[in-house]
């Protein structure tokens, strides 16, 4: 249950909430799947740029090994929920975005992530990455789930002017960001294209 009506807000020590959707009066549009809790700490970034766009979203724990029907169900019943984008986390043999992908049209994200059970995160990202032919998933790379969120934002902004020109901002803020310390590298580096 989330006790926020707004925000997936963390509770006491740190922990959360795993079936919240920020702004419970509006549907969430984009669904944060992940095969445990302890992927929390990596998908809480996709949470975080959701936020800082202002586009709803819930999250919750489906595992496609230890919950097979629930994720069925998930799938199953994203688009009439009104979903846009689903963004799915899992570490080690990480099944859960492709199979989530197999049985929804809509666009599924896969966040790699390296789990306590994951050889140097690489199982996670080939099995995430190395779908069959008809089944694509845009795969992040590893433990890039503030990029699962930006990207699922550019999903909506493509039919959202309101998204679409938060993330023109976004993308404005990261220009200034690298310009200022351009600015303070000049100090110490000079070099003949910035003079
Ligand atoms: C995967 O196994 C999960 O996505 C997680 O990354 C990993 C470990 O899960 P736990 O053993 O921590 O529940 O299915």
């Amino acid at each position: 249950m989330c006790t926020s009506s707004h925000y997936a807000l963390p509770q006491k020590e740190n922990k959360f909430h795993l079936s919240c959707s920020i702004m419970a009066t509006t549907k969430p549009l984009v669904g944060i799947i992940m095969g445990s809790d302890s992927d929390l700490p990596v998908m809480q970034a996709a949470t975080e740029i959701l936020k800082e766009l202002n586009i709803s979203f819930e999250l919750t724990i489906v595992s496609a090994h230890r919950t097979p029907q629930r994720m069925m169900d998930y799938a199953g019943n994203a688009k009439e929920r009104g979903l846009k984008v689903i963004i799915a986390g899992a570490g080690g043999a990480a099944h859960l975005p492709g199979m989530i992908a197999s049985i929804t049209t809509l666009p599924v994200i896969g966040v790699p992530i390296k789990s306590s059970n994951s050889i140097d995160g690489w199982d996670s990202v080939l099995s995430i990455l190395q779908m069959p032919n008809g089944v694509p998933v845009a795969t992040v790379a590893l433990n890039a789930a503030k990029n699962a969120g930006i990207l699922a934002a550019q999903i909506i902004g493509t039919n959202d002017l309101t998204v679409s020109a938060a993330l023109s901002k976004y993308k404005q803020t990261l220009n200034s960001e690298v310009l200022n310390k351009v600015e303070k590298l000049k100090a110490d580096w000079k070099n003949e294209f910035d003079i």
